[in-house]
């Protein structure tokens, strides 16, 4: 991909230079959110060397061993298991839990968490989220436990730690399993413990647009020796030894050149988090006294990996709502994100199946409707989010003139297409 050049067509001064109106694009190239961290090429490309003249690509390889233990250690963890993904590192868990029935998540997640569970023949119970940390609402939850629920899964969104005290005790008054889905908060730490030391387990993503990335892949950390040695035969059908199959399991293992993305990256993470840190600064300053707009803060006493800048937009100050937002900004090549958007219970099977749910969702259908993910991470320089700011500002405040020339151009296209 070239880079991304920056063109100097930011000081806008009417709403017809918009490239969605008339205008040049802000960007030549679009700038994404989740552009993968890529470690030192040479340490890298070292280490795939050794791998290939030791021939062990999967199976248990040294580099995988490595990985596991170092995330374990930093963790502060007993057990790290790595897998091949995220996904499946939720759905061992759920079943090495011996969850079933009912498992109570948020439904603002991304699909995977609900997947999991309907995977497993369980049924998700979607619970709203509390607005302000977007994270499970844990006063909602304690109405939404029956005789058929066995666990909860949290969910730490954006990286910002759900309430754990209060699931942990929640959980453990109602004879509940409790996993973390800590897919985005791999770096970051609740009352100064770092996160995947909680609850029974807690699972993280490696996938390629996380902060620390091993291509694809995942983990599950725990301190549960029990659970570690089920999690273990689980993610490799079940053998104990050669020809020794002792249990039910799937193949979920992580590959060694995924182990060796990992390694790498692992000596990166703290320059990368340093560069999230910075844009997240950035943002919080620029957009600082936009109205309408209001970024999602981290807590800055513990450590976060910063990976993801998230905005909410009011339209009732702004006048453009969120999807005209994406509308504009895509325009100008910023491919922003309406992550989680419409919501694991608009989406299928679950819509179908749940077609009621909305109704007890209140907060996560407001919140499907007005947040936004901005790109951040290495790929992005302090100048592109310069621009970006400027750009929202921009629409922020002519959003009267904005939405009036969308609504006239919205009329237009449907003159012009012909009548089937
Ligand atoms: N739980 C939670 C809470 C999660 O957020 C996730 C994953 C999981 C569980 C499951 O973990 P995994 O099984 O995935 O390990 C992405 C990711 O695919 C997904 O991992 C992630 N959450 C989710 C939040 O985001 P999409 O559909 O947005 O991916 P995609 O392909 O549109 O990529 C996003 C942007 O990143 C693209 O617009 C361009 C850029 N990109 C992407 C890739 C893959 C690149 O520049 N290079 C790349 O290689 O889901």
């Amino acid at each position: 991909m070239p880079k991304v050049k920056v063109q100097t067509l930011i000081n806008r001064r009417s709403v017809d230079e918009l490239a969605i109106f008339s205008g040049r694009p802000a960007f030549l190239n679009e700038l994404y959110v989740g552009r993968p961290n890529i470690p030192e090429r040479k340490k890298l490309l070292r280490r795939i060397n050794a791998m290939l003249d030791r021939k062990w690509l999967t199976n248990r390889g040294p580099f995988v061993l490595e990985l596991e233990a170092k995330i374990a250690d930093m963790v502060g963890v007993k057990h790290c298991i790595a897998t091949c993904n995220g996904t499946l590192a939720l759905i061992i868990a759920v079943r090495a839990m011996q969850l079933s029935g009912e498992v109570i998540i948020p439904s603002f997640t991304f699909i995977a968490t609900a997947h999991a569970l309907q995977w497993e023949g369980i049924k998700p119970v979607f619970c709203d989220v509390e607005p302000r940390s977007h994270n499970i609402d844990v006063y909602r939850l304690v109405d939404l436990i029956t005789s058929r629920t066995t666990g909860v899964i949290g969910v730490h969104l954006w990286g910002r730690p759900c309430d754990i005290d209060q699931l942990t005790s929640i959980t453990k008054r109602h004879g509940l399993r409790l996993l973390f889905d800590a897919a985005h908060a791999f770096g970051c730490s609740y009352k100064g413990h770092m996160i995947g030391a909680f609850g029974d387990a807690e699972i993280f993503s490696f996938h390629a647009t996380k902060c620390f990335n091993t291509f694809e892949g995942g983990a599950i950390v725990t301190n549960d020796d029990k659970l570690a040695e089920k999690l273990r035969l689980m993610k490799n059908f079940g053998f104990r030894g050669f020809d020794n199959v002792i249990s039910l399991g799937l193949n979920a293992k992580m590959s060694e050149v995924a182990a060796v993305m990992g390694l790498t990256n692992l000596e990166g993470i703290v320059d990368f988090i340093t560069i999230n840190h910075k844009h997240y600064r950035q943002y919080s300053k620029e957009l600082s006294n936009v109205l309408g707009i209001r970024l999602i803060a981290f807590d800055e006493e513990e450590k976060n990996n910063y990976h993801y800048i998230v905005i909410e937009i009011d339209e009732n100050v702004t006048k453009v709502n969120r999807d005209d937002f994406v509308k504009i900004l895509h325009a100008e090549n910023v491919i922003a994100r309406r992550y989680f958007y419409p919501g694991c219970h608009n989406m299928e099977p679950y819509r179908s199946l749940y077609p009621g749910a909305g109704m007890t969702l209140p907060e996560t259908e407001k919140l499907a409707n007005r947040v936004l993910c901005l790109p951040t991470g290495t790929a992005v320089k302090p100048g592109d989010i310069n621009k970006i700011c400027q750009i929202i500002r921009f629409i922020a405040t002519n959003g009267e003139e904005i939405k009036r020339k969308l609504i006239g151009k919205d009329d237009k296209n449907k003159k012009t297409q012909p009548v089937m």
